[in-house]
């Protein structure tokens, strides 16, 4: 019951942000793909290291003015621009980069722990 509520929230997608707690709570071993919320802030990716695994989805929301990026350190992977109020979501795959940093603002920089994969679903 509890995994199917946690589904149908991601749908909504309003009350993500509590899914996510509840989510990185469960830890690595929840079964189910789910979604961390990384919030740029102040110039900074809160939190800046995050612990997900294959088949989840990370979405950045940008709280500040000025626009940003999430850019892997080696360009595999990027957000694009992410203007005040929006988000960008990427589902992590096997091998991505896990370092990454803003591209307008090279001092904000982040990581990702890929901790395990998900059964294909
Ligand atoms: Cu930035």
């Amino acid at each position: 019951m509890e995994r199917l509520h946690s589904r149908r929230n991601v749908l909504v997608g309003a009350v993500v942000s509590a899914t996510a707690l509840a989510f990185t709570r469960k830890g690595a071993h929840a079964q189910e793909p789910g979604i961390h919320v990384v919030q740029i802030t102040k110039f900074a990716f809160v939190p800046d290291r995050l612990e997900v695994s294959v088949g989840d989805t990370i979405r950045w929301t940008n709280q500040d003015l000025a626009p940003h990026t999430a850019t892997a350190g080696g360009f595999g992977w990027d957000s694009s621009e992410i203007v005040n109020g929006s988000s960008a979501e990427i589902v992590v795959t096997e091998g991505m980069e896990t370092s990454y940093f803003c591209v307008f603002h090279p001092h904000m920089r982040a990581t990702l722990e890929i901790s395990g994969n998900r059964e294909p679903r």
